[in-house]
């Protein structure tokens, strides 16, 4: 990059102003991007799998169409993300290969079996509502494509979250076994939900960088703890307990305090080694090759209608 480029860069970064593709801008910058959209691409797709192994056993219509409708969201999501790294030079294929061969990640929390219903309650409640704690700053992340895919997406987010917490909150008006499920499943997904906003500060080798480029708008500890805040009223209103013995109210800070998450864990599942990563990975490679038929027809028309047109 020329000095005048680079300061052009600096300069729209120091203003808070967007970036957009055609401008120019530092390489290491670019390969950041990719590597946070392209991560959460991929989360939005295999997220379709944990939820989608419910759609078959809806107890209800309502259930299930509602169920649909979400599952459906999340590819959009997939979508518009894709579309956003690859404003960034990088290919589809490419991005689809990098998830496939494990060169790139995506989120610990797709790494936890669904064993009950309740399960498809507790997803929209807690892990919708960590995506939207750590989604909504995004919207105002520096790459223009980014910041503008991530306004659609979080308005549907909010709309999984309290489909999420409905699910819930009518699973503990029913029976006490009902209850039970509620409270089951919240166990589960507790600690893998504060896990989603990736290690503390201090072990996270990428928040300083991309603060200072507006990538990221908070650190992962801040929004970690925004979460445990917005969620523990609700909770209470819900009527279930979370399974932490250290959450007790602050007054001093404003702010619950809350135990640490077991990282031992979490690094493990990050690596591949989670409940469920082999069989995400399996599940989405099978579908990839089923649908080769259909990129192989898309790719045969396209052409045909070049030739004619
Ligand atoms: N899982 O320096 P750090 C959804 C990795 S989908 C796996 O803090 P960074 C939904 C990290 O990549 C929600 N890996 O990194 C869909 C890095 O490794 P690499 C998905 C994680 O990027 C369907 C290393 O650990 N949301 O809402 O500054 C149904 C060090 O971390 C995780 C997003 O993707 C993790 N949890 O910060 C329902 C949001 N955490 O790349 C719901 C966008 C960290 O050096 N992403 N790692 O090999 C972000 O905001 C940031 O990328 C993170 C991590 C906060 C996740």
């Amino acid at each position: 990059m020329s000095d005048v480029a680079d300061r052009t860069f600096e300069e729209t970064i120091a203003r808070h102003d967007r970036i957009e593709p055609r401008d120019a801008m530092p390489d290491d910058y670019r390969h950041t991007l990719i590597r946070q959209i392209a991560q959460h691409a991929h989360s939005e797709i295999i997220g379709m799998q944990p939820e989608g192994n419910w759609i078959t056993r809806a107890p209800s219509l309502r259930r299930k169409a509602i169920l649909l409708a979400k599952v459906q969201d999340e590819a959009g999501h997939g979508l518009y993300l894709y579309s956003a790294a690859e404003t960034l030079g990088v290919s589809r294929e490419e991005l689809t290969r990098n998830l496939l061969t494990g060169a790139q990640k995506y989120s610990s929390i797709f790494n936890y079996p669904t064993l009950s219903y309740a399960d498809v309650g507790t997803i929209g409640w807690l892990v919708d509502g960590a995506a939207i704690c750590n989604q909504v700053p995004l919207c105002r992340t520096s790459y223009g494509p980014y910041g503008r895919a991530m306004i659609r997406i979080c308005k549907e987010e909010s709309f999984h979250q309290r489909q999420g917490y409905e699910l819930l909150a009518t699973m503990m008006r029913g029976t006490d076994e009902q209850r039970a499920m509620v409270q089951e499943s919240v166990d589960r997904f507790w600690w893998p939900s504060l896990m989603m906003f990736g290690p503390p500060d201090g072990d996270s080798p990428h928040t300083a960088q991309s603060m200072a480029w507006g990538i990221k708008r908070h650190t992962n500890d801040e929004l970690r703890r925004w979460f445990v805040d917005m969620t523990v009223p609700q909770a209470e209103a819900l009527g279930v307990t979370l399974p932490d013995p250290a959450l007790a109210w602050n007054a001093e800070r404003a702010s619950y305090d809350f135990g640490e998450p077991d990282w031992d864990e979490f690094w493990a599942v990050v690596k591949g080694d989670g409940p469920c990563n082999a069989q995400r990975l399996a599940h989405r490679q099978q579908a990839y090759d089923d649908g080769a038929w259909v990129r192989e027809a898309a790719l045969a028309f396209a052409e045909k209608a070049g030739d004619e047109g």
